[in-house]
């Protein structure tokens, strides 16, 4: 442990010198270097509602640095805490501590607490004190103290993303933040049907969602090319239409208990799945797999191409609303979460009447099942219940949604589709909603989007990453990073808080925390990125 430290030190002082030999020989700039930007006080992403900065006052985390939790706070809240010591120290550092009821935290602390009196700051909200000689974080709710947990984290160096920065002295620089976020729903979706990403690589997304204060996880389980979730009592939607993706490749899905795990691995993070089983179009794979769905009772064969728009269910069977039911009914208990979405976009093959209808009919089968439905924008002219929510994607009848009571999540597809290139030169994606580049991705109001629904008609933000183009992991982060981030700003921090001079060089600090996490990010060239 000594030698570490002490080669840390003569790195330091050898990096020093270098410096002032450099300097000594006045040497040019060099243009290929990267641009050296001035570390920032901090560079927080979402940046919070309020942050005051107290620059004398820089905590140090050191070996004896301690993460305490305030007596009665709860199980959750301690579990955030074993988190946050698991970030400081590594898996083989000090375990957080649960203060007794009458012991007060002492010096080079970090403290935790629930605060049921601070209901100001809602379920997600925080405050946290970083001050000389202690951090205190506090929140109404175990929610809050997560978020709380994730500012701690990014006030902190990147270094601290490395299992290597165990004993190191970490600085904290000394703030006061009051945040809590602005939209309730902080959305992202994975398109699993087109290609299928497997269980562990959806929970890495999982934990890049929840550094940037993201709470819900749509899962786009089904469409024409791959139906990804097993159903027990119709086994040959995954075996059959599980069998391929786009292209051709193996496809695959997830079996309960993965499926479970995600859902039980997500929760842990505060996140909310939100599952889609696409009807009645894009179900070729569930076509497919099951003759009778199919008004001329003949199945399809599987397909593996990127048309939209030629399924349907056969909605004059009754057989079809069984197995609707089936389907919702064995996903529902899988979820603790009051969520399902039926998709329902995209239907060429039925009259505006029969697709009317089977979105009502729809609606009532997942209502029966306990759950509230979604549906994406072209839903919105079914009867609607006010508690259903509606997705609006592209020009879209949502805002007779909002009239009736209803609510909507914006994921306007110039806006938030992930799966559209950066500019004319990116190789994956599609371009049909235009190029998006970081500034357009966050440089937008979800306000004044549509001007027939104000924000209080809004539940949120979501970006949709479909999954075409996209065959690995590399190629969904490529494409998610950064841009996922500006929209994680864009549903937390208040409209007033944000602008875009000010994002670019605090995304531009998150370069090397991306990189020691191992993330494939596009290195736009509108964003001064730090080494
Ligand atoms: C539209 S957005 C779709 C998807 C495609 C996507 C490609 C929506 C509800 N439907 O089926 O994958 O465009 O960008």
């Amino acid at each position: 442990m000594m030698r570490f430290r002490s080669g840390v030190s003569r790195a330091v002082s050898l990096g020093a010198l270098l410096v002032v030999a450099a300097c000594g020989r006045r040497q040019p700039p060099n243009p290929l270097q990267p641009v050296a930007v001035a570390r920032l006080p901090h560079a927080l992403v979402p940046t919070a509602a309020s942050v005051q900065l107290v620059s004398a006052d820089t905590f140090t985390v050191d070996s004896a640095t301690t993460v305490v939790v305030a007596s009665g706070s709860g199980a959750e809240a301690e579990r955030v805490a074993g988190y946050l010591a698991y970030l400081l120290a590594g898996p083989l550092g000090r375990p957080a501590r649960t203060l007794s009821p009458d012991e007060a935290a002492a010096a080079n602390t970090i403290q935790l607490s629930i605060d049921p009196s601070k209901s100001s700051l809602g379920l997600e909200g925080y405050e946290l004190v970083v001050a000389r000689d202690r951090v205190v974080l506090t929140a109404a709710a175990p929610n809050g103290l997560f978020y709380g947990m994730q500012t701690v984290r990014q006030l902190l160096p990147w270094s601290v993303e490395h299992r290597g920065a165990l004993n190191r002295r970490l600085k904290i620089p000394g703030v006061r933040i009051t945040d809590s976020p602005r939209f309730a729903w902080r959305g992202a979706m994975l398109d699993v049907s087109r290609h299928f990403i497997d269980a562990e690589a959806v929970k890495r997304y999982i934990d890049l969602l929840a550094l940037y204060k993201l709470n819900r996880l749509h899962l786009h389980l089904a469409d024409d090319q791959g139906w990804r979730i097993e159903i027990t009592s119709r086994p040959n939607l995954a075996a059959i239409g599980g069998s391929t993706q786009v292209g051709g490749g193996p496809g695959g899905y997830y079996t309960k208990a993965q499926f479970a795990d995600i859902v039980a691995y997500a929760t842990s993070r505060f996140i909310t799945v939100v599952p889609e089983i696409d009807m009645p179009g894009h179900t070729n794979a569930a076509l497919a797999s099951y003759p009778e769905l199919n008004c001329d009772g003949v199945s399809p064969p599987l397909y593996t191409g990127i048309r939209v728009g030629f399924s349907t269910l056969c909605v004059t069977k009754e057989e079809t609303y069984t197995f609707v039911n089936d389907v919702v009914r064995e996903i529902a208990a899988l979820v603790p979460t009051p969520y399902f979405h039926m998709g329902g976009d995209e239907v060429e093959k039925l009259t505006h009447d029969q697709y009317l209808r089977f979105v009502e009919r729809v609606q009532s089968i997942i209502t029966a099942n306990g759950k509230q439905m979604i549906g994406w924008g072209e839903t919105a002219p079914a009867k609607l219940a006010p508690t259903t929510v509606v997705q609006h994607w592209k020009r879209d009848s949502s805002a007779l949604h909002v009239a009736r009571g209803g609510k909507v999540i914006l994921s306007p597809g110039p806006k938030t589709y992930l799966d559209m290139k950066y500019d004319s030169t990116t190789v994956l994606g599609l371009r049909w909603a235009g190029l998006i580049e970081v500034r357009d991705a966050y440089d937008w109001n979800p306000a004044t989007l549509l001007p027939e629904i104000p924000e209080s008609g809004l539940l949120g933000v979501e970006a949709p990453l479909w999954a075409e183009t996209l065959v690995k992991l590399e190629d969904y982060e490529y494409m998610a990073f950064p841009r996922l981030i500006a929209l994680a700003e864009v549903g937390w921090s208040p409209q007033s808080a944000r602008n875009w001079d000010a994002f670019r060089l605090r995304l531009g600090e998150h370069g090397p925390r991306l990189s020691a996490l191992g993330v494939n990010y596009y290195r736009s060239l509108q964003i001064p990125w730090t080494r």
